[in-house]
């Protein structure tokens, strides 16, 4: 299986509730690693930007005013087959769906805030990645 990095970011409910700790063991246990990471207040501009694929979705609005209204905890994870594994730990999107066990289900309050944001497909997680650390092959990965 493939090697991969992806890229998670612990949102402003879960670093208000104080649970960055319990989330890193979570990656930890699954085996993936934290190669690069940033704790950061984003601005609207880097929200919105972030999220551009969303940008005439009905959310938009309110995801880049939640994304915006704490620090998050910015971490590029890398692992066999990253980006499954850390959906897979996430849990759905809605964490009503979640399966238990999974982050959204034991962390999350709601559609908006619930807790994690984790890359996609390969196609995202490379933009992603680049899009928070920049230049990061000259130091990840050793
Ligand atoms: P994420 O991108 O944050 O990892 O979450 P996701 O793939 O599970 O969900 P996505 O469809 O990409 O949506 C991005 C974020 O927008 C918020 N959202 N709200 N109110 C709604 O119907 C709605 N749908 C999505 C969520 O916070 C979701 O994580
Ligand atoms: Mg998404």
């Amino acid at each position: 299986m493939a090697i991969e990095r992806t890229l998670s970011i612990i949102k402003p409910d879960a670093v208000k509730k104080n649970v960055i700790g319990q989330i890193y063991s979570r990656f930890e246990g699954a085996g993936l690693k934290v190669i690069a990471a940033r704790m950061t207040w984003l601005s609207e501009q880097e929200a919105g930007q972030f999220y551009a694929v969303h940008k005439d979705r009905p959310f938009f609005k309110d995801l880049v005013s939640f994304m915006t209204s704490g620090p998050v905890m910015i971490q590029a994870l890398e692992g066999e087959n990253a980006i499954a594994k850390n959906r897979e730990l996430m849990g759905a999107t809605d964490p009503k769906k979640a399966d238990k066990g999974t982050i959204r289900a034991d962390f999350a309050e709601s559609i908006d805030a619930n807790a994690v944001h984790g890359s996609d497909a390969p196609e995202t997680a490379a933009v992603e990645v680049a899009f928070f650390f920049p230049g990061m092959n000259t130091y990840a990965g050793r």
